[in-house]
């Protein structure tokens, strides 16, 4: 794009409220969807942060909408724009497309040249609360992210309000600069801690295995953080101005929340609100009742609420685990007042685990039935920030063999420091064991391995092509965390 452009494409951003308040993520509904295609141009955009602008990506449509609305039975017709003077390729996240249109560079596709444009066309398969964003280099972290919400048309008619929110990791600082301070300095958040596996090639090296099958975390040498920031958005906006979405006495809501962050793990705190876990992963769960909610990396929850028969304000709160640091967005009736909210919580938030996971059942488990290959991938750490599964970063690795038809067994074990996101792509998994206990868990695409811990996920090798499975914590990713699953017809 010529600056002269740019600068336009700016002051129309402007001018149609995308500094700072955008009343609302995404565009009206679109219920003739099928035809022309949707174009998403993915270009900066400036939000407002802690008073300081900010240049951010974004994934917006022609009429200033941030995001996608589609319907389950349809196409996603989507005709993508590079609108930036650098590459860029935007994965549909919890969707399940050919893997062609996957938007993985290198893998599914080649990143999208400067000024070019993609043509997506793929049926969707089922309603959900997903997203996209870029999976390309570091621009995650700038903001290339945004919802991508496929309705259920049986649910057209139900009165149920629709409250999209995707939270996200904010810094001035530059991502590339980030990752090479953590390669350049090693590990700075683990100073004064026992030195990791140092094996680069096997992945048994110098670590204390102590904690595995016990069912507890690796406490002594786990850590929650390895990137600092400056703050936590909610739709783009800090708790010094938080979106206020505008509901009725005693309504129904529908939060469709997305952990849009990069390297944070947060808990949703609906305060003094009770609320319905529905789906995780866009995938639906028996019902869960709780105020508070694990929310790892990639994820997505839905959930329920039925509002006070009562005039009120009602804040919703994402807390960064270990942290006081918070963001979120509030719900209140039409004359309510509403308070300031602090961005601190009253006290740190506990570290995200497997509590919940634990208790989740997937509404539709998949059929009963005994592995035809199982897999296990091992999470390693080397000193220089490499991140590792059975010992190889990402280029040195071996693909997963799968064969269509199976069904798949994949045990992930983490001997790291850290807990990790893992996302397949181009699948729903089923949380089926948590430190070989056995159980019928979630359906979904991205559950958090905790340090010292194992998870196993089943899923049936349905979709043939060359699919991504990665950890979802953007650094560990571009360090080496990150492996395929290949298989074909
Ligand atoms: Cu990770």
């Amino acid at each position: 794009m010529q600056r002269s452009s740019r600068r336009q494409f700016l002051a129309s951003a402007a001018a149609t409220g995308m500094l700072g308040a955008v009343p609302s993520l995404l565009g009206p509904s679109r219920s003739a969807w099928a035809a022309p295609a949707t174009t998403v141009r993915a270009g900066t955009r400036v939000i407002e942060v802690k008073g300081r602008p900010a240049t951010v990506f974004g994934l917006t449509q022609p009429d200033g909408s941030h995001g996608l609305t589609a319907q389950a039975g349809q196409r996603l017709r989507v005709n993508l724009e590079n609108r930036l003077e650098e590459e860029t390729l935007i994965h549909w996240h919890g969707l399940t497309p050919p893997w062609q249109q996957d938007g993985v560079p290198g893998l599914s596709q080649p990143p999208l040249a400067p000024g070019g444009s993609y043509d997506y066309d793929f049926a969707l398969a089922r309603p959900g609360t997903n997203w996209m964003h870029s999976h390309h280099g570091l621009q995650e972290q700038r903001l290339m992210a945004a919802p991508l919400i496929v309705r259920d048309p049986a649910e057209a008619g139900e009165d149920l309000q629709e409250v999209v929110v995707l939270f996200h990791d904010f810094t001035f600082r530059d991502p590339d600069e980030i990752l090479a301070g953590l390669q350049g300095a090693g590990h700075s958040a683990m100073a004064g801690m026992p030195a990791p596996g140092m094996d680069t090639s096997g992945g048994h090296g110098g670590m204390d295995h102590s904690a595995m099958g016990h069912g507890t975390m690796a406490a002594a040498a786990a850590h929650l953080h390895d990137v600092d920031y400056d703050a936590f958005l909610a739709n783009d906006r800090t708790l010094d101005d938080p979106e206020v979405f505008r509901v009725e006495r005693g309504g129904r809501v529908r939060l469709r929340l997305i952990n849009g962050a990069t390297a944070t793990n947060f808990w949703l705190d609906l305060d003094s609100l009770e609320g319905r876990l529905v789906a995780v992963d866009g995938m639906p769960v028996a019902p869960v009742t709780a105020r508070r909610f694990e929310f790892a990396i990639a994820q997505r929850l839905d959930i329920v609420l039925e509002l006070p028969q009562s005039e009120g304000a009602w804040p919703i709160f994402a807390v960064r685990e270990g942290e006081r640091a918070r963001t979120g967005f509030v719900l209140a009736t039409r004359d309510a007042t509403i308070g300031k909210v602090s961005a601190e919580a009253g006290e740190p938030a506990a570290p995200v685990g497997l509590a919940l996971e634990s208790r989740l059942r997937a509404a539709a488990p998949l059929p009963p039935r005994s592995a035809d290959r199982r897999h296990s991938l091992t999470i390693t750490e080397a000193s220089g920030y490499v991140w590792m599964l059975n010992g190889a970063a990402h280029g040195a690795h071996t693909p997963l063999e799968v064969r269509e038809g199976e069904r798949v067994e994949i045990t992930f074990t983490d001997q790291s420091t850290m807990a990790h996101p893992m996302h397949l792509h181009g699948h729903h998994f089923q949380v089926v064991a948590i430190n070989g206990r056995r159980f019928a868990g979630a359906l979904r695409d991205t559950v958090l391995v905790p340090s010292g811990g194992s998870v196993t996920v089943a899923f049936d090798a349905a979709n043939p092509g060359k699919w991504a499975l990665h950890c979802h914590h953007l650094y560990h990713m571009a360090a080496g965390m990150m492996t395929t699953v290949d298989y074909h017809a």
